[in-house]
Formats: C-alpha cells, sequence, structure tokens
C-alpha cells in the first residue's frame, strides 16, 4: 500500500484542437500514475459534465485552467495522504464532493482525471499492467479473450461536414483470431476502401475520427455496400471474417418538436417508425455484427420497438441513451430498450462508476463496448485496459491518426505481454 503524496492537473491539447485535462499523482513510494481526459463531440445529454472555462480570450472559451484549478486546489490536496489501492473509496470521496448528480460543480473531466491517475499510479505501484490492477482491485474474473476491434472506416453526421445523416459505418472483426491479425485484416479493408472511393470520385479526406469523410453520398446506405465490397476487395469473407457496425448516433438528426428524424442528404423526414422500418430493409441485406444509437436518447419508448424488430439477430448498443449511468442503463435493461452498452469513461466521470456500469452487463450476459471519442480524444489508452479488464466483446475507435491507431497498438502489446507471461 502506498499513500498518494501529490495531485498536479495541467491543460493538454486534445485531438480537436483544444484543450483537456491530464493529471499526475504520484505516490508516497514514488511510484507514479498519468491520464488524460477524452471529450465528446456528439454527446449524450445526460453525460458527466465536461466544464470549460468559457473565457472567450483563451481557446474560444474551451480552455480547462478552471477544472485544472479545482484538481490543484480542491481535489488534490483532498487525496493527499490517502491510500491509491482504494480506488471506490477515493471516487467516492471526489463524487461526494462535487455532491452534485452530474458532475457539475467540479466536472467529470477533473474527477475522472484524478481517479484514472490513481488506479494507474497503484498498478505502477504493484507493478502490475493497468488491466490486470483494475481485475484485482474490481474482483473482475481474470479472462484471457482480447475485446475485437471495431473500426470506424467511414463518419458523417456531427463528425464530419456535409458527409451521412448516420454518424459511424464500422468495420468489425468476427471469430477468433488473434487482436494483431484482426487489427491488420482491418487495416487492409481501410486500405481496400481507400481504393474503392477513389474510383468512386469520392475524397477520402478523414473526419474527427480518422475514419473517410466522402462528400457528396446522397444515400445513408451506400457506404455499407462500399464495406462490403472492400471487406471482399481485401480478400476476406463479409459476415464470416468481418461484419458491419452501425452507430446512427440519431439523438444529432432528430426534432424533439416534431419527432421526425431528418434523414438530411435523402431529403426525407421519417417519423420513428418510418425509421425503423428503412433500418429493417437493411437487415437482411449486410452482414451486422450491432447497431448503436439507431433511435434517439429522446425517444425511449421506440427503443424496446426496435429491439423487438431486430429478433436477437444481433445487439442493439446504446450510447447517448444510457451515458455510462448504471441507474440509465439498467432502466434500459428493465425497458428492453437495449442489450448492449458503449462504455465512455468520461461519460460517467470515474472508474469505478465505468466499472459498476460494466459489472450491470457482465450480470445481464450483455456486450460491453469501450469506445474512443469523437470531438476531443487524447493519447490515453485506458479505454483498452479497461475492456480486456471487464471482458469487453469489442473496442471502438478510429483507424487513422495519433489518438486512435494508441487504442490498437495497446491492445496488441496487452496480447504480446499475455502471451510472454
Ligand atoms: C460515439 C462517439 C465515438 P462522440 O457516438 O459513439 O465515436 O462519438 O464522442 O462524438 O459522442
Ligand atoms: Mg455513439
Amino acid at each position: 500500500m502506498s499513500k498518494i503524496k501529490s495531485v498536479k492537473a495541467r491543460e493538454i491539447l486534445a485531438s480537436g484542437g483544444a484543450p483537456s485535462v491530464e493529471v499526475t499523482v504520484t505516490l508516497e513510494s514514488g511510484s507514479e500514475g498519468e491520464a488524460s481526459v477524452s471529450y465528446g463531440a456528439s454527446s449524450g445529454s445526460r453525460e458527466a459534465a465536461v466544464i470549460l472555462d468559457k473565457n472567450p480570450k483563451r481557446y474560444n472559451g474551451r480552455g480547462m485552467m478552471m477544472v485544472t484549478d479545482f484538481v490543484n486546489k480542491l481535489i488534490g490536496p483532498s487525496m493527499v495522504g490517502k491510500e491509491a489501492g482504494e480506488q471506490r473509496l477515493r471516487d467516492e470521496e471526489m463524487i461526494k464532493m462535487d455532491g452534485t448528480e452530474g458532475k457539475t460543480k467540479l466536472g467529470g473531466n477533473a474527477i475522472l482525471g484524478v481517479s484514472m491517475a490513481i488506479a494507474r499510479a497503484q498498478a505502477a505501484e504493484e507493478k502490475l499492467p493497468l488491466y490486470k490492477y483494475l481485475q484485482k482491485c474490481f474482483g473482475l474474473e481474470d479472462n484471457t479473450r482480447l475485446p475485437k476491434p471495431m473500426i470506424v472506416m467511414i463518419e458523417g453526421g456531427k463528425h464530419a461536414d456535409k458527409t451521412t445523416d448516420l454518424q459511424e459505418f464500422c468495420v468489425a472483426a468476427m471469430g477468433d483470431k488473434s487482436a494483431a491479425e484482426n487489427v491488420r485484416m482491418l487495416m487492409e479493408i481501410y486500405e481496400a476502401l481507400k481504393k474503392i472511393l477513389k474510383s468512386e470520385g469520392l475524397s477520402t479526406n478523414v473526419g474527427n475520427e480518422g475514419a473517410f469523410a466522402p462528400n457528396g453520398l446522397t444515400s445513408n446506405e451506400k457506404p455499407m455496400e462500399y464495406l462490403v465490397e472492400a471487406i471482399r476487395l481485401a480478400g476476406y469473407v463479409p459476415g464470416v471474417d468481418v461484419g458491419i457496425s452501425l452507430d446512427a448516433a440519431a439523438s444529432e438528426f432528430y426534432d424533439l418538436g416534431s419527432k421526425t428524424y431528418d434523414l438530411r442528404i435523402e431529403h426525407k423526414k421519417l417519423s420513428s417508425n418510418e425509421l425503423i422500418e428503412y433500418y429493417m430493409n437493411w437487415i437482411e441485406k449486410y452482414p451486422f455484427v450491432s447497431w448503436e444509437d439507431m433511435l434517439s436518447e429522446f425517444d425511449w419508448e421506440n427503443w424496446p420497438v426496435l429491439l423487438k424488430r431486430m429478433g436477437g439477430r444481433f445487439p442493439l448498443i446504446a450510447d447517448d441513451l444510457t451515458v455510462t449511468n448504471t441507474k440509465i442503463w439498467q432502466e434500459a435493461i428493465d425497458k428492453k430498450a437495449a442489450n448492449a452498452i458503449l462504455v465512455k469513461l468520461n461519460q460517467a466521470g470515474s472508474v469505478s462508476e465505468t466499472i459498476d456500469c460494466c459489472l450491470l452487463a457482465i450480470k445481464n450476459k450483455m456486450w460491453t463496448v469501450p469506445s474512443h471519442r469523437g470531438g476531443g480524444e487524447t493519447n490515453d489508452t485506458f479505454m483498452v485496459d479497461l475492456a480486456v479488464a471487464v471482458g469487453s466483446e469489442y473496442i471502438k475507435a478510429g483507424p487513422t491518426r495519433g489518438e486512435r491507431v494508441c487504442k490498437y497498438n495497446r491492445l496488441m502489446r496487452i496480447e504480446e505481454g499475455m502471451s510472454i507471461e
């Protein structure tokens, strides 16, 4: 056991070119842990708060000096002298110190940064890889099954300009290849997709998450045709080696007033039932692995309708709907609104709360899919260790740019470590 000696936060840059928070925790023994916090572009309304300075003179209001001050002057000093190995207690203390439901006083970005850095410091103290430490700390089963990659290949919605209405078209590895083989296979598909898009005269510029963001598409279905073609062109079998995962991020094209979904590129405004039927036209045509946020987080009553229509063919993942919040996730399970959950540490705002959400999924034998963020991602790879620790089915991240590929590199390093041990 070792006590916390110091907690230091600073502003760093996240992938969108605006700041985020990085925290370093040093223990009395000299062990150290560092962590940085990501945030979303198409965030759910009930996520833990990301507190910004709102000072227009710095980073157009997107500075995080206020939050780093909270860590350096309030949270940090209250942690000093306490055991880093008592993760739950430390998280509970910070949650209590904030005292609000959505961490609106101190910020999820402050609390999570400290929470993750404490976990890393203790893992270093115990000379354990982070995933092993998390398993030990939270009494998780020691499994050797690694999560498979789900890689965003084409992105639209809020993550790119003038592209598809749906936010993400991903390829997801299937079967039981190694992590390194899965990564190679999906990246070969990315290259094949590039060739296909080019031959169609479409741009291969990338969006927020490093996936292609072709302009000028007039159908939300077209990307799926390209993906199937790319899987084949790369020499793999759709539905056997690789499947397709969608994240519609439908809250972004839902109009609360008229209760309709605006498919801008197709000039269609659809009711919830019409949108469900629109999706159902795709279900037999493409080798789906999962669907995510196909309906808005403000359209709860129709999630069970969709899940029922899907007939258990593959999971329906909740993201904006459940925002890595155990209470809301329980509600979604009870209402049969979704049967898998996307997991984002910063939606929850602490390590313990994120793990609790995963535990609930495990209890219900449902998938967890830890994910990167579209707005401001950092080079932190905590989500990968989390995925390994809880035995997630997939991890979701973009295919290019350092803050995305570091997730897959971490996964491959973990795999290498496992084979050595
Ligand atoms: C999502 C994520 C990540 P954002 O919706 O799943 O791809 O996007 O971080 O912008 O919410
Ligand atoms: Mg999502």
